[in-house]
Parts: structure tokens; sequence; C-alpha cells
């Protein structure tokens, strides 16, 4: 993606813009302490960058911006289901469009929040009555956190996932720790499996880990950083890499881009959480690097 591509439709605030990319309406941050995009469709943040330091989400350079589909990388918002639990996979709510809710800003960052509430296009997906609101602090770290209520008065159940796809040197020279001992091994039809404490990567990589702790860390080597990531209201983290194979046969990603990408999700995964009528459930997840 082309910043300089970005026209600016609208200044919000001194540090918040209303912009266009493609066509595609982007909340453009910058503030003293960061730098962030979201785009409106599909509520999805496109770059995180803390001031002074390198990129911490990636962000496809072969990404398309027709609105046909997910943005591949940043943070994708699946949801109201993981994966190909429901169609389309991943839920609707990475392709939809989302509402700027509000805005804030202070010496500590800005604080942006969108909103999707159901509409005929999703009742027609699932019938049901919600209202999401997804709320982005960007300061020095990246807080995303992703509430869900129930508006209607029947009871009902989700899953899904914060899909994040980190920025990192080398796919063959970082580390994971954090994950826990066990993971359904995407690639083996979910086989249950036991991993070590330390995920280091030489192929194709999809797996649910079913017990993770609060903070996942990732050594980015190569770049001297660890990337934290901590999460809230999960009940699993998924970790996603798709080797070159997949990458090649994927029309929105370069064929060794795989190499500078890793996804680490914070997921609901089994089981989905039930909201009764007026309930809402929060999912969160907190990025930082030192
Ligand atoms: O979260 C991992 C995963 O479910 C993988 O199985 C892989 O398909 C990835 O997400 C990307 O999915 P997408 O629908 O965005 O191509």
């Amino acid at each position: 993606m082309n910043l300089r591509q970005l026209s600016t439709v609208n200044a919000l605030s001194d540090n918040v813009t209303a912009c266009e990319y493609q066509g595609v309406n982007i909340i453009r941050v910058i503030h003293p302490l960061a730098e962030a995009g979201i785009s409106l469709h599909g509520g999805h943040l496109l770059w995180f960058k803390p001031q002074g330091e390198k990129d911490i989400i990636w962000l496809s350079e072969k990404a398309i911006f027709d609105q046909s589909k997910a943005v591949r990388g940043g943070i994708p918002i699946c949801w109201p289901w993981f994966g190909q639990a429901g169609t389309p996979s991943h839920g609707f709510a990475r392709t939809s469009q989302w509402s700027l809710l509000e805005h804030r800003e202070n010496e500590n960052g800005v604080i942006v929040s969108l909103a999707l509430e159901d509409n005929e296009e999703t009742y027609a997906i699932w019938p049901h009555k919600f209202k999401n609101v997804l709320t982005f602090e960007i300061g020095q770290e990246l807080k995303v956190s992703l509430t869900s209520t129930n508006t209607g008065n029947q009871p009902w159940s989700y899953s899904g996932a914060l899909h994040t796809y980190f920025d990192i040197a080398n796919i063959n020279d970082i580390d994971i720790t954090g994950m826990g001992p066990k993971y359904l091994d995407s690639t083996q039809q979910g086989k249950v499996c036991e991993g070590g404490s330390t995920l280091t990567f030489n192929g194709e990589t999809d797996r649910v880990y079913t017990q993770p702790e609060a903070t996942i860390t990732i050594n980015d080597k190569n770049n001297n950083r660890e990337i934290l990531v901590n999460n809230e209201g999960h009940n699993a983290a998924v970790i996603w890499n798709p080797w070159q194979a997949l990458s090649v046969n994927m029309g929105d990603m370069a064929d060794n881009s795989y190499e500078t990408m890793v996804c680490v999700e914070s997921t609901i995964h089994q089981p989905s959480i039930e909201l009764a009528p007026g309930q809402s459930h929060t999912l969160l997840t907190t990025i930082s690097s030192r």
C-alpha cells in the first residue's frame, strides 16, 4: 500500500484524518507516539508503527482493496465465527462496512471506536441482532478490543478472532513462546498435538493452541526486538504461516512474502461464547514491542 496515494478527505482533529485509498475509507492517525491506519471496510487495522520504531503489523504488498474480500494483512476481524465454522469463512465482520463511532486524543495517544450492527445483509447470513464496538487505542502500544452485545431477545453464540499479522524480519529466524502445551493441527485435520515450549518454523504452520498463556512473545531476532501479544477474553490462540506453496497460490501475497509475516491471533474457538439478551463479551489484544 502506497501511503502517498492516500487522498485526504477531512481532517477530524489534530491527530485524526479521514482518508481514501482506492475507494476505501481509511481513518489515519498520526500522533507523536504512533501512527496507524484503520479501514472502515472490515473495521480492519492496516498499519501500526510506534514513532521511531519499525512497523509491527504486516500488510501484504499485493493486498487487494476492491472490498470484495478481506485485505491480506493487518488485523482482520473474524466474527461471528472462526474459520470454516460457517460461510463465509471467518464470518462477515471483516468484509462489512463499519461506521466511525468516536475518536479522542491526548498526550498518551488516540482512541478510535467503530461500530457494526445487524442490518439486512448481516441478517441474511446470520439471523441475530447484535452490536459490535471495536476500539483501537493507539499509543506506545496498540490495544484492540471487540465488544459484542446481544441486542435481540434470543440468546446466540459466537466465536472469532483478532487475526493479527505481525511484521517480522525472517520466519526462519524467529521463535514464539507462551503458546501453552496443546494444539489442534489444522494441517492434519485438527489432530490434537503436544508442542514444546518454544515454537520455531520450517514449513506451513496452522495451529489452534487451546491453553495459551496470557502473553505470547515473538522473538523477532533479526529486528532485535520482542513483540508482546497480551490477549484477554479468548480461549485459544492461533498461529499461522502459509509457507511458500500456499503463498504462491494466493493472489494477494507475493511468493516469498510469507518470510516476513506470522499470525498470532487472539481467538475464541471452542466453546463459543453464549450471550443472553442484553449480555456483552469483549475479546482483546494488546500489542507492544521492546
Ligand atoms: O487463522 C488461520 C487461518 O484460518 C488459516 O487456516 C488460513 O486459511 C488463514 O486463516 C487465512 O484465511 P483467509 O480466509 O484470510 O485466507
